[in-house]
């Protein structure tokens, strides 16, 4: 039997769904009339511009469409929906920067902000299908562009300041984007760091013709180049501009954002969002996920550069008209009682964090005891969020424990870039929690598990994870590559079921789901997703690498750390001379892909483990990795001696 915590009665008694029979209600609704629930939902949760017709076209499977003859606009569902409700004057954004400072902005002064951003864009002449690529810090001027792009249908894709100039590149050239919107630099840890500079690197890498113009956000003040007419500031940008904008009203397929994320190969895959169905998606799992009321202050601790950053700070909580906090800092600075304060200072009453930063700071009131929850006043909070990784049961008690007293229910919110909001999570006012269990999924997700034919297994059995339907935020293809889409998430043998990447078990009695972890090679470090494709090509790109492994490690605090293997083109180095190149490719990687990715270990070897028909035996990597010793058959490896060697650690 598993331990089970029941949400608290005041809670369940103000919840949006306050109890498994009002959640088993909605999924029989679901199960019934499948377009008739998501039509209904649709109907009520957003406003329509034309109104659909219809709900679901599966004529085309996998390329699903949602409400597709109906028109909206999805900054005007955001902005000017929460104007005509009397919201205007209400907060939308508290911004705690880096050092402390707090800037407020009403709905009346954002939606102002992105209408005169919007036509700015428009004066450009950006519209409707362009794509703009943002490469920007946590800032109110992140949300406002990407507002700004939504309300003129031009179609944004955030790259993640931490990545490098050439992961910016390669998502650039791939997108085809006509503007690049970044900031001078970001301030982090009271770290100044570069932005700006590392888009003028990417440009220079060549083949980005289709940039006309780079915007830049004044955030430090910092020098920057300054290479005119295709340089403009933002604040000249929006000098006055009217802040009246006509929004765009474009097809609920319209492709709202596209955000790269990491698959089995090296090239980071292109995931396109409609407009429609997504935003549908983040308006109800803010109603029923987060129990969202007017009265609530909310934070999520994520970056814009990731996809719970576009669902759930730029998108979610500004369609349910939420006042939220919006942090430019690290968690640990000035020190790791930094998300503590925060929560006492803005009275935060919804937070929503990962695992690997509750480890870190687990970690950190180990050494020092000022920085413990107890220290600080967080009895404003009432509810306790959790995505990005499985958190394990350790991390998830002493976060029931110390920041939520015990009295906040937590919810452990599985779901990924490709499916838009969560997919399986407990509904905080109802579902009895288990800690590391995601429990069940949200009404009208019609996950389970399979085999590799694609056949149900039974409960207490692991599997795959797959979606049996499809559901209005899902991916609708990979941008540029629609062959891929088909291949990575609807292979044949699963016979149309959408297909997650992730492992799970349900368990036998309550039926809750686990997430096992990736089945692909797809790595979670701190939540960010990485393939280990990718960071292998990174490594032999070096001029001294014939080939490079690399697996996952578990790790206490970051779930899993990157270990390579690497074979040179030289002989093997030791000694001072190994750890010396293994710190040049670890930087190497930093450079190829962004600090994110670097290896936390590296070892040399003569080889790589081999089957004889030449395939690198990862599983023995993986152990090795470890340091475990192989105990597996190793009768097919060719080479069966070099597993000695690789399984020495620097
Ligand atoms: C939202 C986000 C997706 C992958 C996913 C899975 C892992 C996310 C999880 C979880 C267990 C949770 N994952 N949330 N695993 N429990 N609550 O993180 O998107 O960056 O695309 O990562 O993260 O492995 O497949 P993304």
């Amino acid at each position: 039997m598993q331990t089970t915590f029941l949400p608290p009665s005041s809670f369940s008694a103000n919840a949006a769904i306050p109890d498994m029979a009002s959640y088993e209600a909605l999924c029989a609704f679901a199960e019934r009339d499948y377009e008739g629930y998501w039509g209904k939902l649709a109907r009520e949760n957003l406003s329509w511009h034309v109104p659909f017709t219809r709900v679901l076209d599966e004529s085309n499977a996998p390329f699903f469409k949602w409400f597709d003859d109906g028109k909206l606009n999805v900054s005007y569902n955001c902005l000017d929906r929460n104007l005509e409700k009397g919201n205007g004057g209400k907060t939308a954004i508290i911004f705690e920067a880096d050092d402390g400072a707090v800037t407020r902005v009403t709905y009346q002064e954002l939606h102002a902000k992105v209408c005169r951003m919007a036509n700015g864009l428009r004066s450009l002449g950006i519209g409707k299908g362009d794509r703009v690529v943002l490469y920007m810090s946590m800032s109110i001027e992140a949300v406002v562009a990407m507002q700004a792009c939504a309300r003129i249908g031009a179609t944004h894709s955030v790259v993640f300041g931490g990545f490098s100039a050439r992961a910016l590149h390669e998502r650039i050239v791939d997108a085809g984007a006509v503007a690049v919107i970044t900031a001078d630099e970001q301030l982090r840890g009271g770290k100044r760091l570069p932005l700006k500079s590392i888009v003028d690197e990417a440009l220079a890498l060549g083949g980005c013709d289709s940039v006309r113009n780079v915007i830049v956000y004044q955030r430090t003040g910092g020098g920057v180049t300054h290479v005119s007419p295709r340089d403009i500031w933002l604040h000249d940008l929006m000098e006055g501009q009217s802040d009246v904008c006509e929004p765009e009203w474009v097809e609920a397929e319209h492709p709202l954002f596209i955000l790269y994320t990491s698959g089995s190969t090296g090239k980071p895959k292109g995931v396109q969002h409609a407009s429609g169905g997504y935003l549908l998606w983040t308006a109800l799992t803010m109603q029923w996920t987060f129990d969202i009321k007017p009265d609530d202050v909310y934070w999520c601790t994520a970056d814009i550069g990731w996809v719970t950053g576009h669902s759930y700070i730029t998108y979610g909580p500004t369609v349910a008209g939420a006042t939220q906090v919006i942090f430019e800092g690290v968690p640990t600075w000035p020190d790791a009682g930094r998300f503590w304060e925060t929560i006492e200072k803005h009275k935060v009453s919804i937070f929503y964090t990962a695992p690997t930063a509750i480890r870190s700071l687990i970690k950190a009131c180990e050494t020092d005891a000022q920085v413990h929850p107890k220290n600080y006043d967080l009895s404003s909070l009432r509810l306790l969020g959790s995505v990005g990784e499985p958190i394990n049961p350790e991390a998830w008690l002493w976060y029931y424990r110390n920041v939520g007293q015990e009295r906040c229910p937590i919810i452990d919110t599985f779901w990924q870039t490709e499916t838009g909001g969560h997919m399986i999570t407990p509904l905080p006012g109802a579902t009895p929690m288990v800690p590391g269990s995601c429990t069940l999924p949200l009404p009208g997700i019609m996950a389970a598990i399979v085999d590799e034919a694609g056949q149900d297994v039974p409960n207490g059995q692991g599997g795959i994870l797959v979606v049996k339907r499809p559901w209005p935020s899902m991916i609708r293809t990979i941008w540029n590559d629609a062959a891929r889409f088909r291949a990575s998430y609807f292979p044949e043998e699963l016979g149309g079921y959408y297909l997650a990447g992730d492992g799970a078990i349900r368990n036998k009695d309550t039926g809750y789901f686990t997430i096992t972890g990736r089945i692909d090679d797809v790595l979670n470090v701190s939540g960010h997703r990485m393939g280990t494709m990718e960071i292998e090509s990174a490594l032999v790109a070096h001029p001294l690498v014939a080939e490079a492994a690399v697996v996952g490690k578990p790790d206490a605090t970051t779930g899993e750390s990157i270990c390579a293997f690497v074979v040179l083109k030289q002989a093997r180095p030791e000694g001072d001379a190994a750890r010396a190149l293994a710190a040049e490719l670890r930087t190497w990687v930093a450079k190829e892909i962004g600090p994110i990715a670097k290896p936390k270990e590296i070892r040399f070897g003569d080889n790589l483990p081999k089957t004889r028909s030449g395939k690198i035996m990862r599983r023995l990597l993986r152990v090795l990795a470890k340091g475990e010793s192989v105990t597996q058959d190793v009768s097919t490896l060719e080479n069966p001696a070099i597993l000695e060697q690789l399984a020495k650690a620097l």
